[in-house]
């Protein structure tokens, strides 16, 4: 049998948290199989929180949650961490500016990326999901230095998800029949959904889906603008923003991040461009189409972008340099 796997979730008391270390106990992370020693890291004020989510959890009864741990300290936090899921962040108060949240969560993640360069294991797998997500995942990198930088990734799964649910309704096929929506650029609603790639498998027979819709006047701008604005329309209907959805992408990206994609499939994850990733000079953190095995992530390299799809990363690419500006001014020297 493998020995456990130790998972730390921050932000574990709050609304995505609180789905999250539930899934985590069902297995949805990494199989049925594997167990796991799961860290809830949350702020001192949300201690009351924590305690209560913690003996939720207990009652469960999980048997694949070998230990359950919580903690207000980033030393016990991050412990030997294998896996760091990092939900915790500031969210954004009334009147608060774009980049006043940008300068708060900067300063929180550069404490965090500190933190796993001392604690954590060296070969963490680390997915930022507060947001943002993007920007902080950087932000973290950078300030974990001896982690490689393709061990840091941010969550655009959501993004997915959510585009390969809108087109499975348009146009009737299930929902896991649906792949290879690519998310470009930042989590944010500059995002590309793009679907220049994608297929559908009805009866056994491949389609793509541009063919299948035949509208690209919906496909480039209503379906676009529908998967980056789906977060406000549900804080609009249920007066709360999306949780067990939120929490339900992080399984899926760690759990194919992994054990791995299939065959033929990719899926969309924000990570650290190298320099030569599809002509992107600059150190951003960027959501590409990925293919994961043996726990590495590969970029699908390759793909040509037509004029429409060029403007459309241009516009994301600018808006994450600016982020990333307006974050290291706050954190570096
Ligand atoms: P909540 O405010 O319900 O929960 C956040 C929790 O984090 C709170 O319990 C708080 O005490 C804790 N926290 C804050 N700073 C912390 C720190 N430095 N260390 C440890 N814990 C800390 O927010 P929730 O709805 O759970 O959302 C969490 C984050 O996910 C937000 O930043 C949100 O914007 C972001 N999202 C990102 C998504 C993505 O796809 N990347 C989608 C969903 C979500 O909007």
């Amino acid at each position: 049998t493998t020995p456990p796997v130790r998972v730390t979730v921050t932000g574990a008391a709050g609304n995505i948290g609180y789905a999250l270390v539930h899934m985590i106990g069902q297995g949805r992370l990494l199989g049925p199989n594997q167990q796991i020693i799961l860290t809830l890291l949350e702020l001192p004020m949300a201690k009351d929180q924590l305690e209560g989510t913690m003996m939720e959890l207990r009652d469960c009864a999980f048997p694949l949650l070998k230990e359950i741990k919580g903690t207000t300290q980033y030393d016990q936090g991050f412990m030997g961490c294998d896996i760091a899921i990092l939900v915790g962040a500031k969210p954004r108060g009334p009147g608060m500016e774009r980049k006043d949240l940008l300068a708060a969560n900067a300063r929180i993640f550069k404490e965090q990326g500190e933190a796993l360069e001392k604690y954590a294991s060296r070969n963490v797998k680390v997915l930022v999901v507060g947001n943002p997500a993007n920007t902080n995942a950087l932000i973290t990198a950078h300030f974990a230095p001896s982690i490689p930088k393709s061990n840091f990734t941010a969550l655009t799964r959501l993004d997915q998800n959510r585009a390969q649910s809108i087109v499975a309704q348009r146009v009737s096929a299930n929902v896991e029949d649906v792949r290879n929506i690519i998310i470009w650029g930042n989590h944010s609603t500059t995002q590309f959904a793009d679907v220049s790639q994608a297929t559908v498998q009805q009866n056994g027979i491949s389609y793509t889906v541009r063919g299948l819709v035949a509208d690209d006047a919906w496909l480039q701008k209503a379906f676009v603008e529908q998967v980056a604005k789906r977060g406000g329309a549900i804080i609009e209907k249920r007066k709360a923003s999306s949780a067990a959805s939120a929490a339900s992408a992080v399984c899926d990206h760690i759990h194919d991040w992994l054990i791995g994609t299939d065959n033929g499939t990719f899926v969309s994850m924000g990570v650290i461009t190298d320099g030569k990733l599809y002509g992107i000079k600059e150190q951003v953190c960027f959501s590409f189409p990925c293919i994961c095995k043996d726990g590495n992530i590969k970029v699908v390299e390759g793909l040509k972008w037509d004029q429409f799809q060029q403007s459309m990363i241009d516009k994301t690419l600018k808006e994450l340099l600016e982020e990333k500006e307006m974050a290291l001014s706050v954190v570096v020297n």
